[in-house]
């Protein structure tokens, strides 16, 4: 069943449509980026990873637990040829090679990675099998895939013709400038609280288009794109990663909201720090999302632009980010 649902929430308006995982009740309006409305909470940057945070709540609600939750929902993206940020269908490096990070990270601390992963479709699943089953956090490239192949992932060709078709015009130019708000960035970081309080939370990313091949961004990072602490709450990023992996972005927000702070107040200050250290930050777009373990949330980015998904109270809505550079 699929039922569309027009979101109203604080300064946003969006239609989204949503899927059966969620109750019939209807949508609740919000005041503010940070409304208390407690657990389970399903959360994940930018507005189309609706269906992604659906399918997490869905994920519980049949029994599946937090880290069930955040893999699910990672997966939706990935496997969407659509999103080009993300997994399938994401767009390559300046070698024309799709290439994959991605996290996951559990309320008991335990933590997996991949980086510089090509041809497998969900590499978050991937993650998920190097923190279940070695005794290591991260895995990288060849290695990563050689381990994805014994651990039974086929192997496919990630690069789709829509995809391949922009590449060959971006190499007419060939030049590689990030910019604020040219989305060429839609990664997913998710976090989700379930009904027994635990937190756990994930990020996939096919990273920065036309990078240079071998980079790395933040999301693989623990700490970086994404950090949970069951004690605390949990944030993730999105933009620009060499921003966030020089001010170690996820684990600061966390730490934020230790000393007191609000999700809210510790993702401004997370953008702040960037504004404060990091010289032509406005150039770039970042956004940082938090919760807290009572299913209080905050956001806020550099650039507007930036908006985010929830399914929380029996409804999925899109919230739009606060931003600091503002004309
Ligand atoms: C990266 N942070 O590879 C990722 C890109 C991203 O939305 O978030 N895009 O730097």
């Amino acid at each position: 069943m699929k039922r569309r649902k027009f979101i109203k929430a604080g300064a946003v308006g969006l239609a989204v449509t949503s899927i059966s995982a969620c109750s019939d009740s209807s949508s609740t309006k919000r005041q503010n980026s940070h409304s208390k409305l407690g657990i389970p909470i399903s959360i994940a940057t930018w507005g189309p990873n609706v269906d992604a945070v659906n399918q997490a709540m869905f994920t519980m609600e049949n029994g599946g637990t937090a880290l069930d939750a955040v893999e699910k929902g990672g997966n939706v993206p990935e496997g969407n040829p659509d999103d080009m940020s993300v997994g399938y269908g994401g767009r390559p490096d300046r070698d024309g090679k799709v290439t994959l990070d991605a996290c996951i990270m559990d309320a008991e601390m335990n933590a997996g990675s991949v980086t510089f992963l090509e041809g497998i479709k969900h590499p978050l699943s991937v993650a998920r099998r190097v923190m279940e089953n070695t005794p290591h956090v991260m895995l990288s490239g060849d290695g990563a895939l050689k381990f994805a192949i014994a651990e039974g992932f086929p192997v496919e060709e990630l690069l789709t013709e829509k995809a391949a078709e922009e590449y060959k015009k971006w190499l007419e130019t060939a030049e590689y400038k990030p910019e604020a708000n040219i989305e060429l960035h839609d990664t997913i970081g998710i976090m989700v609280i379930d009904s027994a309080n635990k937190i756990a939370g994930a990020c996939t990313t096919s990273g920065m288009a036309y990078k240079m091949h071998g980079r790395v961004g933040d999301s693989p990072v623990i700490g970086a794109g994404m950090y949970v602490d069951d004690e605390i709450g949990g944030a993730v990023a999105t933009g620009v990663g060499e921003l966030v992996l020089k001010t170690c972005g996820s684990f600061l927000i966390v730490e934020l909201m230790r000393q007191g702070r609000s999700p809210q107040e510790a993702c401004e200050e997370g953008v702040k720090r960037i504004a404060n250290k990091l010289k032509a930050f406005e150039q770039y777009q970042v956004g940082f999302l938090a919760i807290d373990k009572k299913g209080n949330h905050g956001a806020y980015a550099i650039q507007e632009g930036f908006n985010y998904a929830i399914n929380q109270s029996g409804s999925t809505e899109v919230y739009k980010s606060d931003f600091l550079v503002k004309s």
